[in-house]
């Protein structure tokens, strides 16, 4: 299976006296039709969540409010972004095993998906993991 590497990418700030607007458009900014928006506000200190890679699921996470830490790993690169502006977008490919880590108290974390929520499309499993993307 071939994906493209994770990518974050800064989008244009559109800005006049009033403050900022930035734009996120389906198949434009993001690679994907958006099909489900979700978003992750109130972590709890110290908390680490995701630890999962999909099969079919595409996304882009950006930080509203406040920021975090995404630890990713495609098998081939590991490395760790910080999302601490709501112009930053991070793209995760399904085999992007991710862990979200250090939320700010006003993390409010937007994820748009290219799919519906299905419960099988989640890969738990870290051995399952290698054994689905090696
Ligand atoms: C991801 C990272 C960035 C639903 O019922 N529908 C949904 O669309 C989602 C996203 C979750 N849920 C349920 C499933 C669990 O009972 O909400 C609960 C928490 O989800 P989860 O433990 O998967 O949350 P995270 O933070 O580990 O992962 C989430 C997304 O699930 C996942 O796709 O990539 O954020």
């Amino acid at each position: 299976m071939l994906f493209d590497a994770s990518k974050l990418i800064e989008i244009d700030k559109l800005g006049d006296e009033r403050g900022l607007l930035t734009v996120i458009e389906e198949n434009i900014t993001v690679p994907f039709e958006i099909k489900r928006v979700f978003y992750i506000y109130e972590t709890k200190s110290g908390v680490r969540r995701g630890f999962h890679a999909h099969f079919k699921t595409r996304q882009a996470l950006i930080c509203v409010s406040g920021s975090c830490k995404v630890y990713l790993d495609n098998i081939k690169r590991k490395k760790d972004v910080l999302l601490d502006s709501p112009n930053k977008v991070l793209i995760l490919e399904p085999n992007d095993w991710h862990e979200m880590y250090d939320f700010s108290s006003d993390c409010v974390l937007l994820v748009l998906a290219s799919h519906l929520y299905d419960a099988e499309d989640y890969i738990r499993d870290y051995n399952k993991f290698l054994e689905v993307y090696s």
